[in-house]
Order: structure tokens, then sequence, then C-alpha cells
């Protein structure tokens, strides 16, 4: 149990972020768990999984990559603790290696679409996105990348930091330059913390504006996404929940002190209609975001949301 603190602990503080990233780790936190539970009967055993999962799922709220991963690894048919304990051991091996196999194959199969001399707009810290930069640029593409600061965490520094590492020319600006620069821009990428089955995506605060910016330019909008990034819940009338942070990521306390009047508010995240979608780049090749349906119900199961 107390590595699977630990773990969602980095979650929570955001030590382990990127929805890619804490699926990933919530599955390996599963699979040790497992490995290591001591229990009597199988009820004990059934118990105790189900509660490290509600734990591990309650530590962020809207990428849905982190229940999506805890379910699918944590699943099991066995009556016997035993061969239950494998299964589990088994299936989140199986996600984690999924999990690594995806990104490549979105890097491969998003880089196609990404032409020599290209100038590519992302935002926040997304290994998605970046797979399908990175693999273009490897490839021999002549390409350069603007990069939002992504207030107020500021993960595009991370973002910079990647690309400089890959000798990609890159600029960051903040995150309110993004309409200003559109005009030299010839492809927005963004990574998905979530999509919803009507096609929508969610992802970091100011992805939307991105969009409509992009909209706006007539330039191309790709979103780069796993399929265990695609919520199941969603088609059952489950909404997606906005995650809202501290105010002191965006503000010193110390400067609303003396300021009774205003409030400060802080989402994670919005939610880009389908409509400004032109592609999702998927480990199952691209797709419109009309079949986003579709992926959650064949290729992802959708039994695996709550119904
Ligand atoms: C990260 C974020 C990323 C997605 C996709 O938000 O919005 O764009 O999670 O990332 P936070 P990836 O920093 O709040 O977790 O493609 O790496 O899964």
């Amino acid at each position: 149990m107390e590595k699977v603190q630990e773990t969602a602990e980095k979650i929570r503080t955001m030590e382990i972020r990127g929805a890619g990233r804490i699926a990933k780790a919530a599955a390996e936190a599963i699979r040790d768990y497992a490995a290591g539970l001591e229990a009597a009967s199988m009820e004990e055993f059934a118990a105790s999984i189900q509660e490290v999962s509600s734990f591990l799922i309650s530590t962020r709220p809207t990428a849905v990559s982190l229940p999506n991963a805890v379910k699918l690894a944590s699943r099991y048919s066995s009556g016997n603790v035993e061969e239950a304990r494998q299964e589990i051991i088994t299936n989140a091996n199986l996600f984690i290696e999924r999990a690594d196999r995806a990104l490549e194959k979105i890097g491969k199969i998003g880089s196609r679409r990404i032409q020599d001399g290209d100038v590519i707009m992302t935002h926040c810290n997304s290994h998605a996105a970046l797979s399908i930069i990175t693999t273009a640029f490897e490839a021999g593409k002549d390409i350069s990348v603007i990069a939002t600061e992504s207030r107020p965490r500021r993960q595009g520094l991370l973002t910079i930091r990647h690309l400089n590492g890959f000798n990609i020319p890159t600029t960051l600006i903040v995150d309110s330059a993004v309409r200003y620069y559109m005009k030299d821009v010839d492809k927005v990428i963004v990574g998905a913390d979530a999509i919803a089955a009507n096609g929508a995506l969610v992802n970091k605060i100011g992805t939307s504006q991105l969009a409509l910016a992009a909209h706006e330019a007539r330039k191309s909008f790709m979103v780069a996404a796993e399929t265990f990034k695609f919520s199941p819940s969603t088609i059952v009338g489950n909404p997606i929940e906005i995650e809202e942070r501290a105010s002191d990521e965006v503000v010193a306390p110390s400067v609303l002190a003396d300021l009774p009047h205003v409030q400060v508010r802080n989402p994670a995240f919005d939610f880009t209609p389908a409509e400004y979608i032109d592609m999702i780049v998927t480990d199952i090749g691209i797709i419109p975001p009309a079949m986003a349906y579709t992926v959650i119900k064949e290729h992802l199961g959708w039994e695996i949301g709550e119904i």
C-alpha cells in the first residue's frame, strides 16, 4: 500500500503528470500492489483491489486515461487468488507495453501528415503530440515549433526542453500570443486528457482558444491521443469533470490578502468541440472526431465505463 500511496501522491502533486504517464504509473502501482497482496480469501483480494483502484482514480479527476488504465490493468476473471493476481500482473504489463507502442505508432502515423517547412504550434506538454513532432523531425523534415508557456504550471518549459534535446528550432510564447502567431503556423498539434463519445476534446486549459484561432485562420488542428484517452462513461451520459486547482498556482495568497472582493478561478482543462478538430491521430490510425463512439465501442471496450 505504501507504494500505491507514493504513486498517488506523485500524481496529486503533479510530479507524475500528463494523461499517458499518469495512466502508466497507475497500472504499475496496481500491478505491484496485486503482486504483494496477502489475502486469505477471494473476497478479501477483491475488496483490496477495489479499494486501491478507487484510491488511485480519485487522485486527479479529468484524465480519463487514469480510470481506463486502472480498470484495464485490474481486470481478472478467476475466482482463485493466485490466478487473479497473475491476471492482474499480465493485464497491467500488457497495458504498459501497449501504451509505449501506442506513442510510437502515433508518432509514425501523425508524422506522415507533417510536411517539410511546417511550423507547428503545440500547447502544454503532451508526449503524444511530441511523438509526432520528433518523429517527423527525425525523418528529415525541416520543421519548427511554436510552444505555449501554458500558465499557470508552465508545462511549456518541459516541452521546449524536450524539443531542444532533439535540436528542433523552437519558439516559446505566452498563452495570450496564440492568435497573434497563428498566421505563421501550418498545423496545431495537441494531446488529450479525454475524448468524449461526441468527439469533443478535453485538454489543458487554453487548448480551445488554439482551436478557435486555428479555425479562424484555416489552419489544421490535430489531436494526438492513444485509444485509452477515449471516455467510455460519456456514452452513458456521464460528464467529464474539469479539475479546478488551487488559486495559489495563479497568484500568491499575500496578493489576495487585502482584496476581499476578488476570487481566483483555476480550471486545469477545457473543452474543444469536435467541429474545431480536423483529425485525431490514434494508435489505430487517423480518425475524424465523429468516430470517437466507434473507437470506444469497438476498440476500447465500452464495458469498462460506469453504466
Ligand atoms: C497535461 C495535458 C496534456 C495531456 C496529454 O496536463 O493537458 O496535453 O495530458 O499528454 P497536466 P500526454 O500537466 O495538468 O497533467 O500526451 O503526455 O498523455
